[in-house]
């Protein structure tokens, strides 16, 4: 054989090894890291806040796009989740709890784990993905629960509890312990760092699979009680602190504006039953809430770190989320259930290969697109009754506009908002039924009325403090904003049918 004949041989040979391995790469399916957190408000330094000591999370934005509008559909846990997972809002009478199940409220959902792994994924919830643990239990290949939220290291809280509980065995809630605390332990000693190891190990398994995966990893940081190693609180002075001058309910606001944060009150030791905590408390509160976020931040960058030192990360679509915003002193107010800003606005980050990088999009977005988006970067087609629209467009240029306003809601509170003007109604429904905790629920069929409307200007009062909604000049306002709800009202109610 001539030397040219060889080289010609072998140059065609090379041409289809690479058009053979190029071919592969791009059949290969995308994996997906969807990474979720527990009542974390957007308190990342890249979204503003210079106080906060999270660069892992800053990294992952500079690593894809940092949605800066980004909004809950539901101010609580299950219900948030079970929307987020379904790709479906709620309503009056669905995903309404914190203790909601998706497979209960919408129980032949296609949601978004079933969508995967019916196109060959291998899926994997690790940790608090759904609220309550058999919730779609089926529809993951490997599941490890990692959800104890009141998993106390301290030796001194430790003591105080048992304490408690010798002092009187027979009280309700003798489990009960301190808000906040900073043990003097390993990272990997709490919850969230052991679940961390066990998602890196996870990790590591499906590299050598060939099925794609659809990962799952569910932080409970930072809800509460916020405990951390120690270190973490270390990080924050109280001049670092941000303390709401805010201390009431808007000004000119109906009384149903008020919200009672009992979460805190009764799930805490030390904690008022009735009225405000003290600076003092205030601050603990605010500093160990940061130094929860600075906690799951490492955990956070520990778990890409092991994505990346696998080989993986060209080929992963990460997501993170987190169910619902936190009101922190805000109002006087504490935790979620609420429609203000601090309640429905959160965090979202999407780093997508093939998509832009180092980007942030003002565009108003709701994390019922999550579902969409991640079908769509998959090449997936998702079911036609969901309610929310892919972001793909967004990650690919992030000036694009997308939607003219967003929607969220708690129980009887409903809100509608955009870059100028946020608008709320409390409503009242006419029938209930016992749902399975034997608490009332709105019926679908129940009639509703509204009975409180609040009107915030957001561009000249962005910490809702004077609800403008009676003043005669903003009624035209209050009219179009009112029209948009009921316009929701009517799609949400509507109910779904899947074949
Ligand atoms: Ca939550």
């Amino acid at each position: 054989m001539s030397k040219n004949l060889l080289n010609l041989k072998q140059s065609i040979f090379i041409l289809i090894s690479f058009f053979v391995s190029t071919t592969l790469v791009s059949q290969k399916k995308q994996n997906v890291l969807f990474i979720g957190v527990d009542d974390m408000r957007p308190l990342i330094n890249s979204y503003g806040y210079p106080q906060m000591k999270t660069p892992n999370l800053d990294k992952l934005a500079s690593e894809g796009v940092q949605f800066n509008q980004a909004y809950t559909n539901i101010a609580v846990c299950g219900a948030s989740r079970a929307s987020i997972l379904t790709g479906v809002r709620g309503s009056k009478s669905r995903f309404v709890k914190y203790y909601t199940r998706a497979d209960e409220d919408l129980p032949k959902a296609i949601t978004l784990a079933k969508l995967f792994k019916q196109n060959g994924y291998t899926t994997a919830s690790i940790g608090k993905i759904y609220h309550e643990w058999r919730d779609n239990f089926d529809e993951w290949d490997i599941y490890r629960n990692f959800r104890e939220q009141r998993d106390y290291q301290s030796k001194k809280t430790l003591r105080m509890i048992e304490k408690r509980k010798e002092s009187n065995p027979n009280q309700p809630n003798n489990y009960i312990g301190p808000a906040w605390e900073y043990a003097d332990v390993e990272d990997d000693a709490y919850t969230d760092g052991k679940l961390t190891d066990f998602a890196i190990k996870t990790l590591g398994n499906f590299k050598d699979s060939q099925d794609p995966f659809f990962l799952a990893v569910g932080y409970v940081s930072p809800h509460l009680p916020f405990i951390q190693p120690k270190k973490y609180g270390e990080m924050y002075n109280d001049s670092d602190l941000t303390i709401s001058r805010e201390k009431t309910i808007p000004r000119n606001a109906h009384n149903r504006a008020f919200h009672n944060w009992e979460e805190l009150r009764n799930g805490y030791l030390d904690i008022p039953k009735k009225g405000p905590v003290s600076l003092e408390t205030e601050k603990e509160l605010i500093k160990s809430y940061y130094a929860s976020v600075s906690y799951l931040d490492a955990l956070v960058g520990k778990l890409i770190k092991s994505l990346d030192d696998l080989g993986l990360r060209d080929n992963t679509t990460i997501v993170f989320w987190s169910d619902h915003g936190f009101f922190l002193g805000e109002h006087g107010f504490w935790c979620k259930h609420h429609t203000f800003q601090e309640a429905i606005h959160v965090p979202l980050i999407i780093s997508a290969p093939n998509m832009t990088k180092n980007e942030k999009t003002d565009a108003l977005v709701e994390y019922v697109d999550i579902y969409p988006t991640l079908s769509e970067l998959a090449g997936i087609e998702p079911p036609d009754y969901i309610h929310g629209e892919s972001l793909v467009p967004i990650l690919k240029d992030p000036s694009q506009k997308f939607k003219s306003e967003i929607y969220s809601r708690y129980q009887m509170r409903e809100v509608v908002q955009d870059l100028d003007y946020s608008y709320h109604e409390i409503m009242a429904y006419d029938k209930y039924y016992k749902d399975r905790n034997g608490n009332n629920t709105p019926s679908p069929d129940s009639n509703e009325r509204v009975v409180a409307k609040m009107l915030f200007d957001m561009r000249t009062d962005k910490l809702q403090s004077i609800d403008i909604s009676k003043e005669p000049r903003y009624k035209d306002v209050v009219e179009k904003y009112s029209e948009k709800l009921l316009d929701m009202r009517k799609i949400t109610n509507e109910s779904i049918v899947i074949k």
